[in-house]
């Protein structure tokens, strides 16, 4: 199988990967709506909108700094690292993420979109500029923006809330012109993320889906590779270097 797919990236010179939750999921990173998932203690619309923050900040906060905490503990993990290492063998490759922890960058890849923002930054609630990222945030006593007196929050995309339109508008260049596209360790629910492999698809891209469980977009996908990212990307990259 994997001797099919390295023939596959081998043969095309533009490819683009989306990637969710799952694939830091081996960096113990719990993942959304998985088991032991984030959300299987709060509830999305509980904590991650502007709703929530506006009407429990502290909560909001206090999750926030747990899961930062948690990500200030974590690696990179194989799967990272492969996509990391892909890209520099491939002419023209684009990483898209859900994730918001940042483990792209740490394992080396250059540039990342990342569609949902990042959890270690902080913008003003009002003003929308970032603060200085080394402020640790007090749940209970919440600073205040330096230009308008807003408070701070995570500089993350909430549900409801637009993403930033160049990273979105970008992401999905990427996608209706590439002639293959991963879908690595994502659900494929949460919109407009969700719309990219599809539009991928559309344009005439091969797609490639790699998950231990099937998802939405499985039956369209031309491979699904059930299995860990990191196990799966690295036996991708090692058959694609032994036959090139
Ligand atoms: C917007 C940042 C509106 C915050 C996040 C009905 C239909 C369609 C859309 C909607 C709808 N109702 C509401 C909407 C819109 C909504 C949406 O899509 N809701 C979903 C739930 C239906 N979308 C939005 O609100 C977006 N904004 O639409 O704006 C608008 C429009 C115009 C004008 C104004 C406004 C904003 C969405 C962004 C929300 N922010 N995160 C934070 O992180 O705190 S989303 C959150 O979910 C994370 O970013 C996460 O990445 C993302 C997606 O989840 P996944 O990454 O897929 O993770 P999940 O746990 O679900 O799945 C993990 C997968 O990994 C599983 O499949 C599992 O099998 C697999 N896995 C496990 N282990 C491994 C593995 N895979 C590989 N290897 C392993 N080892
Ligand atoms: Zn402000």
């Amino acid at each position: 199988m994997y001797e099919e797919i390295a023939k596959v990236v081998r043969n095309c010179g533009k490819i683009a990967v989306l990637t969710g939750a799952g694939i830091s999921a081996e960096s113990g990173v719990p993942t959304f709506r998985g088991k032991e998932g984030l959300w299987g203690k709060f509830r999305p619309e509980e904590l991650a909108t502007m709703d929530a923050f506006m009407a429990n900040p502290e909560i909001v906060w206090e999750w926030y700094n747990w899961r930062r905490q948690l990500i200030g503990e974590v690696q990179p993990n194989p799967g990272h690292y492969a996509l990391a290492e892909l890209a520099s063998e491939i002419d023209d490759f684009s990483l898209i993420t859900q994730n918001v922890d940042g483990l792209h960058r740490a394992a080396g890849s250059r540039e990342v979109l990342e569609l949902h923002g990042n959890i270690m930054f902080n913008k003003c609630v009002k003003c929308n500029r970032r603060a200085p990222e080394d402020i640790d945030i007090d749940p209970s006593n919440i600073p205040a923006c330096e230009h308008c007196g807003g408070s701070l929050r995570p500089d993350v995309v909430w549900f409801g809330e637009m993403l930033d339109r160049e990273v979105i508008s970008e992401a999905f260049r990427a996608a209706e012109t590439c002639e293959l596209f991963f879908s690595v360790g994502t659900s494929a629910i949460v919109h407009p993320a969700a719309s990219l492999p599809i539009s991928a698809k559309q344009a005439g891209a091969t797609l490639i889906e790699v998950n231990p469980e099937r998802t939405p977009l499985s039956d369209l996908a031309d491979y699904y590779l059930a299995g860990p990212s990191g196990e799966v990307l690295p036996q991708i990259l090692e058959a694609l270097r032994e036959h090139s």
